[in-house]
């Protein structure tokens, strides 16, 4: 393991030598895999004669210069450092590594028998001995030799070459014609099933597109596939992008550390985003599929035709390429259900660690683990500050300035500044002010009044940003914000206006009093806003906001009010009547989207709450929350099983259509499942009845949330009907772990006994312990701290293994200063216990943070 130091953004500097060319060969073998590199270098800095190469869990067989053997280096534990090397030389190094020994799947390992390799960011140096950063970017020629019980040898770029050797074994060789960084790397060996499609692209070339799955699934790649060519089409369509190789390929692994990785021509999925059938995979699914599938093949341009110059960057390509995604996936459905998905992240998830330990601008300055910086800041918040600026320029103005940063950058490295000056230039206009959103951390925190004037209303917007663990000193920010005025008469005016200031006012006029604003339309900044809105503007912009996101937050708005006023008194807030009304009126009549329908039915969630309370009272938004729910589902009983009945499915299929149908259903069935009256053939019908997993899994969803008396009993049911598929296996133990009764803990104890469980397979792990943690409040947060206690032994062992599994899972407790001080002081005992024990530099990292100021 090696010791990580802090890298600072400002100590960047370019690399001494480049490579133009590195030929890899492979000979695999699960515990002896040999690595021979050989890499054409030449110097590019001045006067240089010494080049770092960085190297972990290798061993050094030999190394050559100029097919000399070189004794003039030094190494160390995280690389080697050559000495007096030439300009211009050829490196030649053979390591030998152990892909079965390699648990932290990181550089190349096992998935199910099959060789796979993961890079990003830093994975490469486990794999050979080289400049693993990415401004040093490289073509690549690898050849595979391996034997013939593995049939699918696969790399970047396009096959050259196949021979048999005369021992039995095979060898391949595969060229990219693209420089590339090492991150970007990939090699796959297996016994795979391959679904085949194509493309052709808008000029006219014939793209081969293959999907390997494990045998017997290469019907559940049909989507995937399907969603591929869509985000083919629409990359061509809304920016100009073809694909640029004669092969795409998709590779799902079982084991991986997340969703996906967009290396050149040969992407590696987590199986969960591949594999869907109505049988196996709910609407859900099917949606991230889609989502993950257009972000890795968007990765394409944003990302490896053009990559980041240093990993501070990340954001260049993470936020970008999320933004992208979200364009796709709003086309392909409801804009504005994608729209409240993304805001959801942004509220729950992001405001959150804004506010914790771990807080960084998109583009952090001071990183010691990378693999700790894939966050949703640099992905999710990071999507905000592109979206913004498409705000800003409008679509026209964002496709010229993408069109000029790809004439400018193709083929390089760059950074974030680089992307602002393309739009910028392209623009003609000034972006310099809006650029402190790549530089600050924080939650902005927008307020606003409202004053009538003579001839209409002026409105006075505040900002301020609270100080965070990184940064003390806080600036204003250039907030866009799309408005609409409601006025009197029902008319309304409807705007963008630029907001750069601590303080500034804006007049409005030809406005009939009284005057209801909606600001932040489509939540245009990613800011926290308030404004003292009555109960009865937010029940008319709920209905008459034309922007669909206004209307979702103002029922969002009036509930989070009538949580806060309960917990300031300590007793519930009585539901206004007329939220009442538009609630009896929008279930017995919805709305055209069904989808939508379920939103403004469903209340806010724990986390959206919580994360408007400095110090988060936890039973309280709990017990708020419950109540509510209780009582609109007594208060519409009958209308709710009216409702349920009307919405007959049909043979699934996954449509817009159908999956708002569900989704509304679902959601009438879980405030059905709060009544005693309601009979359990209504849910078992529909458990056994459905021909698919969307209506199979919202049952015992809402059995599990109503805490039912027969919720265990049918996850047992499902578990032994369905246990055997592994994508369905997690499904239970996710449900399993949600369940808000303090039996989970030996539920999870059980489940951590099945067969089918894994201590090394991220998604196991994860459905159990990332579900435990991050959703299920009330048994995590448990007031003895049994919560905290077991997810930090979970922690401790996973770390052992598989450290970013372990950093990922430790979220939840880095934000115990949130918390009363009984609560916090269990919460920071369980991270100092499990400090004890020698942890990896990605858990060091997020635990000095955390514990120390
Ligand atoms: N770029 C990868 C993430 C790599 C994470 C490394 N710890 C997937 C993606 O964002 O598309
Ligand atoms: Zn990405």
């Amino acid at each position: 393991m090696s010791v990580n130091t802090a890298k600072n953004r400002l100590d960047y500097q370019p690399p001494a030598y480049v490579i133009s060319q590195v030929e890899l060969e492979f000979e695999l073998l699960p515990s002896k895999t040999r690595v021979l590199a050989v890499s054409q270098l030449r110097r590019a800095e001045a006067g240089a004669t010494s080049l770092w190469l960085d190297g972990q869990e290798l061993q050094l067989i030999s190394l050559t210069v100029n097919g000399k053997d070189w004794t003039t280096y030094e190494q160390r534990p995280d690389g080697i450092l050559l000495r007096d090397l030439p300009e211009q030389f050829e490196l030649c190094i053979r390591t030998e590594i152990n892909p079965a020994a390699n648990t932290a799947l990181e550089g190349l390992y096992l998935s199910n028998g099959a060789y796979c390799t993961q890079c990003e960011a830093e994975g490469f140096r486990r794999i050979t001995f080289y400049p693993d950063r990415p401004d040093v970017m490289a073509v690549f020629t690898t050849h595979i030799i391996a034997d013939a019980n593995l049939p699918f040898l696969l790399s970047n770029g396009n096959l050259i070459a196949r021979h048999q050797l005369a021992d039995g074994r095979v060898r391949v060789s595969w060229h990219d014609p693209f420089p590339k960084p090492c991150y970007l790397f990939a090699l796959v060996a297996g016994d795979f099933d391959e679904l085949t499609g194509s493309y052709i692209t808008k000029s006219g070339r014939n793209v081969a597109l293959k999907f390997y799955v494990d045998k017997g699934q290469q019907q559940q790649a049909q989507f995937a596939l399907e969603s591929l060519q869509r985000a083919m089409k629409f990359d061509e369509d809304v920016y100009g992008l073809e694909y640029d190789l004669d092969i795409y390929m998709v590779v799902a692994v079982d084991f991986f550390n997340m969703g996906a990785m967009e290396n050149k021509g040969l992407n590696v999925f987590n199986s969960k985003f591949v594999l869907a059938d109505a049988q196996t995979a709910t609407d859900t699914d099917y949606f991230n599929i889609e989502s993950i599938i257009a972000h890795e093949y968007f990765h394409n341009w944003t990302g490896n035709r053009v990559t980041c110059r240093d990993w501070f960057q990340l954001s260049l390509k993470e936020g970008l390429t999320v933004f992208r995604d979200q364009q796709f996936s709003a086309a392909m459905g409801s804009a504005t259900l994608c729209r409240i998905d993304a805001i959801k992240t942004i509220r729950t998830a992001q405001f959150a660690e804004d506010a914790g330990p771990m807080a960084h601008p998109i583009r952090p300055d001071v990183v010691e683990e990378m693999n700790n910086f894939y966050t949703v800041t640099v992905y999710d918040k990071g999507a905000e500050v592109i979206r913004m600026q498409h705000t800003l320029l409008g679509a026209a103005g964002f496709r010229c300035g993408m069109d000029l940063y790809f004439q400018r950058h193709d083929g390089q490295a760059v950074t974030c500044d680089d992307f602002v000056q393309a739009m910028q230039d392209a623009n003609q206009t000034d972006l310099s002010a809006f650029k402190r959103w790549y530089s600050q951390s924080g939650t902005p925190e927008l307020s606003a009044i409202l004053e009538n004037t003579a001839t209409g209303v002026r409105l006075t917007l505040r900002q301020q940003t609270a100080p965070t663990k990184d940064q003390a000193d806080k600036h204003p920010l250039l907030l866009p914000l799309r408005y609409e005025l409601h006025d009197g008469k029902g008319q309304i005016q409807s705007g963008l206006l630029q907001f750069a200031s601590a303080e500034q006012s804006f007049e409005f006029t030809d406005l009939q009093l009284p005057v209801i604003p909606v600001l932040l339309a489509d939540f245009s900044a990613p800011v926290k806003f308030s404004y003292a809105w009555q109960t009865d503007e937010l029940l008319y912009l709920s209905q008459h906001a034309q922007d669909g996101v206004a209307r979702w937050d103002a029922m969002q708005q009036l509930w989070s009010d009538l949580v806060r006023r309960s917990v300031r008194d300590g007793q519930l807030a009585a539901i206004p009547s007329g939220l009442l009304d538009v609630l009896g009126q929008l279930i017995r009549s919805p709305l055209t989207d069904l989808a939508f329908s379920a939103e403004l039915l469903t209340l806010p969630g724990f986390d959206t709450l919580a994360e408007q309370y400095e110090q988060i009272p936890v039973e309280m938004i709990l017990d708020a929350l419950e109540s509510y729910q209780q009582q609109l589902a007594t208060l519409f009983n009958a209308d709710w099983l009216d409702l349920y009945q009307r919405l007959a499915p049909a043979p699934y299929r996954y449509s817009e259509e159908q999956t708002g149908l569900r989704a509304l259903r679902n959601t009438a069935l879980r405030y059905l499942l709060r009544v005693t009256e309601t009979p359990d053939s209504l849910w078992q019908q529909q458990y056994t009845g459905s021909d698919n997993m969307t209506d199979k899994l919202a049952v015992l969803q809402a059995l599990v949330r109503a805490a039912h008396p027969q919720a265990q009993q049918m996850l047992q049911q499902f578990y032994l009907q369905y246990g055997h598929n592994v994508q369905l296996f997690d499904k239970h133990s996710a449900l399993l772990a949600s369940l808000g009764t303090p039996q989970v803990f030996a539920l999870l104890d059980q489940a951590e006994q099945l067969a089918q469980f894994d201590w090394k397979n991220p998604n196991r792990v994860r459905a159990l312990y990332a579900v435990f943690g991050q959703q299920n409040p009330a048994m995590f947060h448990q007031a003895d701290g049994a919560g905290y206690q077991r997810l930090a032994s979970v922690i401790g062992k996973a770390d052992v293994i598989n450290p970013q599994l372990a950093s990922r899972l430790v979220t939840p407790l880095l934000s115990f200063k949130r918390f009363a001080p009984a609560r916090a002081a269990l919460m920071q005992q369980a991270l100092s216990q499990l400090q004890q024990q020698g942890l990896s530099p990605d858990l060091t990292e997020k635990l000095n943070k955390a514990l120390h100021d």
